[in-house]
């Protein structure tokens, strides 16, 4: 039990003591949990030494809410939660978006923040940093928890990972203050309190009624349709999904996050065929998604409905951890309530070797559509416009990805991101990282750095030059841990576009639009790493295989046309229209 303690010595005492510090990290230690993101400060900055000094790898970010997008995705990716670490009031709320963030995305992490003396801040006398961090993190995450003594530690970790990584995944906040950390204790009895967590995320097997319900139903379609939502990708049962897709014949839609657990280029793949297979099918199994704005509520017209508020007459099938996401937005006919891996191994059995494909008629009409549509899209990929364009700049990263299967990719923007995901295709599963449920700007850095702390692997991230502004310090810490992360800018002057205008004619420009033919590869070549300035699809190329090929921390200022795409890229519809016009 010792070896997993480091304990203080005291010259005057024999006895070996812990202390708090030591605690924190042989706890986490114990649970398999090596990395640290974060940012030093009061009462933390002795905590991220001797986690570096025990051996945990400490990642320390410029600001605190890329740490906790790094933690965030780390979690996502491993299935186990990361761990962000702040210092108190400020550091805590810079790291509480990212944890709000994770917990909407339902990817597991802990933020652990150092808080003020707990007697001034309760008595609101004015400490260093003072706040309730406890009260404030509460509505915005799973759970919340404080520990105030060292021998409680080991249980207040355990509760952390637990509430993180059970059920449904998500946010945990777990406040340290400052007085835990110094506290001392017989070593052996500190290391008896902590506690190895056993099965965090226990198996939820589903009812076999519900099974058969889900099955019966799917049966009965005529024009069945598989969506896979990150929740999918997050279960790991890879082997398992692609065997109900392949043995039931159903054509499948991946959402974001999704896509590559099948690969892209799947034969029963309708993401070209969006539009057609969303109102024309019957019954739809969803798998890991859920029915929020990104799928239209599951209604109105992208469903087949007659108004925005009107059903298209689906029956649904949905397969979640988390019961009450039933029926959230539209009547689930055939809730499966449990783990993915457990549900779709149940849906596998239960289909066995002879199970009917769906009438030709669908899947031709599917893969009519499908071919159609990706053949124009050939056509305006191979395109090559002055200046560049979306399209010509992501067929560019769209053959180095194909060349690069095992690349991270991370995206964020708005035409940056709606036209990345639909034009590269990705191979592998869990290698697609974006903006998510919120849709939120700012998680490219942070989810950068972690993509390759994490996997190892070279990570490509594509960013929207309004988007890259949220997290660009951070291309310092890229540079500081030589990560081998590639940052590609669509720069076209400004959120959206750069063409806007004040109305009012003065000297101040427009508010979406940024200073023109802004430098950011300099940004990097600040700090040691590569800049490459492209304004045509080979210099894109050629500054992309460069930076996959010497792993170099690198960005490419990728120059486009200004007046490509539009306001919010596809979602233009959900931003309010003035009903007067001045
Ligand atoms: P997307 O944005 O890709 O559509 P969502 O984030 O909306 O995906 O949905 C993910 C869903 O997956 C959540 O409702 C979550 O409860 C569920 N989920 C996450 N992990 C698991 C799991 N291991 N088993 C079952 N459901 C899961
Ligand atoms: N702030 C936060 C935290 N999240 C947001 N989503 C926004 C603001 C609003 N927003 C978007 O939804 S996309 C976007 C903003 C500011 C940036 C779009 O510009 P871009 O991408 O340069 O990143 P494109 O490719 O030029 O459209």
């Amino acid at each position: 039990m010792s070896a997993v303690l480091s304990p203080v010595t005291t010259p005057t005492a024999e006895a070996r003591l812990t202390d708090g510090f030591h605690l924190v990290l042989d706890a986490l230690k114990l649970n398999g949990i090596h990395t640290i993101y974060g940012l030093p400060g009061i009462p933390i900055t002795d905590l991220t030494r001797m986690a570096q000094a025990e051996g945990l790898r400490v990642i320390s970010f410029r600001h605190e809410q890329n740490a906790g997008n790094a933690a965030a995705i780390a979690g996502f990716m491993n299935g186990k939660p990361g761990v962000c670490l702040t210092v108190s009031a400020p550091g805590f709320l810079n790291g509480l978006t990212a944890l709000a963030n994770a917990t909407t995305n339902c990817f597991p992490m802990i933020l652990i923040s150092g808080s003020s003396e707990r007697e001034i801040v309760d008595l609101q006398q004015g400490d260093y940093e003072e706040m309730d961090q406890l009260a404030i993190a509460k509505p915005l995450c799973k759970a919340a928890f404080r520990v105030l003594h060292a021998d409680d530690i080991g249980v207040g970790i355990a509760r952390a990972i637990r509430a993180a990584v059970s059920g449904r995944p998500g946010g945990v906040y777990l406040d340290l203050p400052a007085k835990l950390f110094a506290q001392t204790m017989d070593a052996a009895a500190g290391a008896a309190s902590l506690i190895q967590v056993v099965d965090p995320a226990p198996r939820q097997i589903p009812a076999p009624d519900a099974i058969q319900r889900a099955l019966d139903l799917l049966k009965s379609a005529k024009k069945p349709l598989i969506l896979l939502g990150k929740g999918a990708a997050y279960a790991r049962a890879d082997d398992d999904i692609r065997a109900l897709v392949e043995r039931t014949g159903i054509p499948y839609l991946p959402m974001s996050m999704a896509k590559g657990i099948l690969p892209d280029t799947h034969e029963q793949s309708a993401a070209a065929a969006r539009s057609y297979v969303l109102p024309e099918a019957d019954v739809v199994l969803l798998i890991g998604a859920r029915l929020n704005w990104l799928l239209s509520h599951g209604k109105g017209k992208t469903w087949g409905g007659k108004d925005h508020k009107s059903w298209g007459g689906q029956k649904f099938i949905q397969i979640d951890i988390s019961p009450t996401e039933m029926d959230s937005n539209v009547r689930i006919d055939a809730p499966v309530v449990g783990d993915i891996g457990s549900c779709v191994a149940a849906l596998l059995a239960g289909i066995g070797s002879q199970w009917p494909k769906p009438p030709s008629e669908w899947t031709s009409a599917v893969s009519e559509r499908r071919t159609k549509n990706i053949a124009k899209m050939a056509e305006t990929l191979a395109k090559d416009p002055k200046p560049m364009n979306f399209h010509s700049a992501l067929n560019v990263v769209r053959d180095i990805v194909k060349a690069n299967p095992d690349a991270m990719l991370v995206n964020e923007g708005a035409n940056a991101l709606d036209f990345t995901r639909s034009i590269v295709d990705m191979y592998k599963p869990r290698k697609r990282l974006d903006v998510g449920t919120w849709g939120v700007m700012g998680i490219g850095m942070g989810f950068a750095v972690a993509a390759a702390v994490e996997s190892g692997q070279p990570v490509i991230a594509i960013e929207g030059d309004s988007a890259f502004g949220f997290s660009g310090m951070e291309v310092e810490t890229i540079c500081r841990y030589n990560l081998p992360v590639c940052v590609v800018i669509f720069n076209n002057n400004g959120v959206y576009r750069g063409t806007d205008v004040n109305p009012k004619g003065g000297p101040d420009v427009a508010p979406t639009v940024f200073v023109k033919d802004a430098r950011y590869e300099k940004l990097m070549e600040a700090f040691g790493g590569v800049g490459v300035y492209a304004t045509t699809p080979a210099e894109l190329r050629s500054g992309m295989e460069e930076a996959i090929r010497s792993r170099r921390p690198t960005l490419i200022n990728a120059v486009i046309d200004e007046t490509a795409g539009t306001e919010s890229g596809r979602i233009t519809s959900l931003n309010p229209a003035a009903a007067l016009k001045k």
